[in-house]
């Protein structure tokens, strides 16, 4: 009955600052966000980790860390976004804007969670002290949490 749809999203973190892009059409647009979307066929999940990293943001990374993995659920819908989660504490490039995100660096104390998806402010604590997390989010529109998991966990 439901059916799952790879995404992917990456968080450029530097210390006490972590890069955000303004998404500017299309899922999501007039929300701060990491950098991430589909991934193709053929590829890896990582692949298109960096694939679209460097699509919306003009960076490369030559390492992802694994950080974590949320399923999105929407009420009404039989897809479930199944996240794939990835924090870049290095990369090559400078940030440039693109047609889909305009790229901006936050303070780590000054998240701009209400202009992020809600579930943001419960993972992105642990997120930025590296620890890996797995989560279930039930969405009613964008805006409303109707249920939510989040686990620590070990190992991805
Ligand atoms: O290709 P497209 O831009 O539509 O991909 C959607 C992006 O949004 C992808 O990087 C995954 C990400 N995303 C969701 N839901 C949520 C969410 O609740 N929080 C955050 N931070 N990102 C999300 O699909």
């Amino acid at each position: 009955m439901f059916t799952n749809k790879l995404l992917t999203l990456v968080l450029v973190v530097q210390p006490g600052r972590v890069l955000l892009g303004m998404k500017k059409r299309g899922f999501g647009a007039g929300r701060w966000n990491g950098f991430g979307g589909k991934v193709q066929p053929g590829e890896t999940i990582e692949q298109a980790a960096k694939r679209e990293l460097f699509e919306e943001s003009s960076l490369t990374c030559d390492t992802l860390e694994k950080i974590g993995q949320i399923k999105f659920e929407f009420v009404g819908e039989t897809e479930i976004m199944d996240v794939h989660i990835f924090r870049a504490d290095t990369y090559q490039g400078e940030p440039a804007e693109s047609e889909e995100m305009k790229p901006q660096w936050f303070n780590c104390d000054k998240i701009p969670f209400h202009q992020m998806w809600p579930d943001d402010i419960y993972w992105f604590p642990l997120m930025m002290q590296k620890k890996k997390f797995l989560g279930y989010f039930k969405f009613q529109g964008h805006d409303i949490i109707l249920e939510q998991k989040l686990q620590e966990v070990e190992h991805l």
